[in-house]
C-alpha cells in the first residue's frame, strides 16, 4: 500500500521526461534487437539498427507495428523475454479474428498496477475508500488491473466482476462503496438500476473510473448526476498493458499517459506521417519499460488528439483526448465516415438514455443506416403520431450531424440487451456479404 500520486515523476518537467524516455527508448531498442527475431526482420527491411536510435527524436526511424504483426507472431513470437520468466497473461476483449494475448512478467504486473494506482488517486481515491470493481476479471485486463491498482493504493478492495445487477447494488449499499470500476455503459446501466429500486440515498459512491468504450460528455454528465458522483476516463489497452495507460485528473479534460512508461505520438492513419501536438489522428504508443512483451509503436487505430498544454493539476504528462473513434471501426455509409460517438452525441443531447444500435446494411447496392433509440419511460405513453413526430426529429438532427439521411425506430425501453462489459452499438450487416 502507498502513495501513487508521484509528483517527482508525473509532474517532471518536460525535459526531465525527455531524458527519461530516450534513454529508456535506446535500452529498449537493443533489447528487442537482441531478444525479439520478429522485430530485428522488421528492422532489417526497413534498414535501421539499433545504432540509428539515439534519442526520442529517432522514434519515427522505427517501423510500425499492427495487430496484424500479433496476430502473425501469435502466441509467442513477440516475447522478449523467456516464457519461464512471464507470470500471467492477459487476452483483448475482442470478439472477432485470432484474439491478441499479452504477457507479463511480474516487474510487467507491478508498473501496470502502479499505473492503475496513479488513476485511482487521481480520482481522490485513498486507502479509505471502498473500491467496487465491476469490470470483467479473468483474460479482460479491467479487472485484473483495477484490482491490482486498488490494492496498491491501499483500498478496501471489491473483486465484483461483471454481472448479477442485483448483487452488485446490494453490495454497494451494504458495504458503502465509495469509488465504482467499470464500463460506463454499465455504470449508466447500475445508475438506471439503483434510480429504479429507490436506493439512491443508500449510494455512497463519490467517483466513478470508467473507460474500455467510447462514451461521450453528454453520457458523463448523465453518469454524474444519477449517481451524484464525479466520473473519470481511464483508457488503455492489452497490447500496451491495459487499463491505466492514461486517466482523468481533476480537470476531467483529457487523459495524462504515463509518459515515464509509454510514449505517444499521432500519426496520420494513411500516411504513417507522424502529425504536431493538436491535430487528430491515429495513436501510436511505444512501451519503454516493459520486460516481456514490449511492443514498439504499436498502432491503437484509436484516433485521438495530443495536448501539452498546462494542466491546473500540476501533471506534465501529455494528455490525450478520449478516443473520437477508431480508424477501423470507423463505420463509411453512403460513402461517408460515421463515428457512433456522434449518433450518441445526438441522441443525449435529445434527452434519451444511452440505450441504442446502429444497423447498418446493403440494400439494392446501397447502404442503409437505422438507429434503434430506446424511448425514455415517459415517452411509452405516447400516442403513434407522438412518437412518429419525435423519430423524425431525430432523422433531422442526425442528418445534420452526419451529413446523411439515417433512419430512426424508437424502440420499447429495455428492449436493447444491456451489456456488462463492452455495449455492442454496432451491428454492421454488409460483412456478411462479404466472401
Ligand atoms: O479495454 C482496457 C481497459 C479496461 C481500459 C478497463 C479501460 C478500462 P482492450 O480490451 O484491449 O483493453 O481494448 C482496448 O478499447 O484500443 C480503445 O479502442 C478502447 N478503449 C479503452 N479505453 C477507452 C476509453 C481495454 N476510455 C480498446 N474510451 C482501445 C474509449 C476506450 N475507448
Amino acid at each position: 500500500m502507498g502513495n501513487y500520486y508521484q509528483p517527482e515523476i508525473e509532474c517532471a518537467s518536460r525535459e526531465q521526461i525527455r531524458a527519461w524516455q530516450s534513454e529508456r527508448l535506446v535500452k529498449q531498442v537493443q533489447n528487442v534487437w537482441d531478444n525479439v527475431p520478429y522485430y530485428r526482420k522488421k528492422m532489417e527491411e526497413k534498414g535501421v539498427t539499433p545504432a540509428d536510435i539515439q534519442s526520442v527524436d529517432d522514434l519515427y526511424k522505427l517501423p510500425f507495428i499492427t495487430k496484424d504483426d500479433l496476430r502473425e507472431a501469435y502466441p509467442y513470437g513477440l516475447l522478449a523475454r523467456p516464457l519461464s520468466d512471464c507470470v500471467r497473461i492477459q487476452s483483448t476483449s475482442g470478439t472477432t479474428g485470432r484474439r491478441v494475448v499479452a504477457f507479463y512478467t511480474q516487474h510487467d504486473l507491478d508498473l501496470w498496477e502502479d499505473c492503475c494506482a496513479r488513476a485511482i488517486m487521481a480520482a481522490g481515491g485513498t486507502k479509505d475508500d471502498v473500491c467496487h470493481v465491476c469490470y470483467g476479471y479473468g483474460l479482460f485486463t479491467g479487472g485484473p488491473g483495477l484490482n491490482g491498482g486498488s490494492h496498491k493504493v491501499g483500498c478496501l478492495t471489491l473483486p465484483m466482476s461483471s454481472g448479477n445487477t442485483e448483487r452488485q447494488i446490494q453490495f454497494m449499499c451494504d458495504l458503502g462503496s465509495t469509488i465504482l470500476c467499470c464500463t460506463p455503459s454499465y455504470a449508466a446501466y447500475l445508475a438506471e438500476s439503483i434510480w429504479e429500486r429507490g436506493v439512491q440515498d443508500q449510494i455512497k459512491l463519490k467517483a466513478g473510473i470508467f473507460g474500455a468504450e467510447a462514451w461521450t460528455e453528454e453520457m458523463r454528465r448523465g453518469i454524474e448526476e444519477k449517481l451524484g458522483i464525479k466520473a473519470y476516463d481511464i483508457y488503455g489497452l492489452t497490447e500496451i498493458s491495459g487499463p491505466g495507460v492514461s486517466f482523468e485528473c481533476e480537470e476531467q479534460t483529457g487523459m495524462h499517459v504515463n509518459e515515464d512508461h509509454f510514449i505517444a505520438e499521432v500519426i496520420n492513419p494513411v500516411t504513417g506521417e507522424v502529425l504536431p501536438d493538436g491535430e487528430k489522428g491515429e495513436l501510436v504508443f511505444t512501451s519503454i519499460t516493459k520486460e516481456a512483451f514490449p511492443l514498439l509503436r504499436y498502432r491503437t487505430r484509436d484516433i485521438c488528439i495530443l495536448s501539452r498544454k498546462k494542466c491546473s493539476c500540476g501533471r506534465t504528462h501529455v494528455k490525450m483526448t478520449k478516443p473520437l473513434g477508431r480508424s477501423d471501426d470507423m463505420l463509411i455509409v453512403k460513402g461517408v465516415n460515421v463515428f457512433p460517438s456522434q449518433i450518441e452525441t445526438v441522441l443525449m443531447n435529445k434527452g434519451y438514455p444511452a440505450n441504442y444500435q446502429i444497423v447498418v446494411d446493403r440494400v439494392n447496392n446501397s447502404d442503409t443506416i437505422e438507429v434503434l433509440v430506446e424511448m425514455t419511460p415517459e415517452m411509452f405513453s405516447d400516442s403513434l403520431s407522438e412518437v412518429s413526430a419525435k423519430e423524425k426529429e431525430l432523422v433531422d438532427a442526425l442528418k445534420a450531424m452526419l451529413g446523411i439521411y439515417a433512419k430512426v425506430k424508437l424502440v420499447t425501453p429495455k428492449s436493447i440487451t444491456r451489456s456488462e462489459g463492452k455495449a455492442v452499438r454496432v451491428i454492421d450487416k454488409r460483412n456478411l456479404y462479404q466472401g
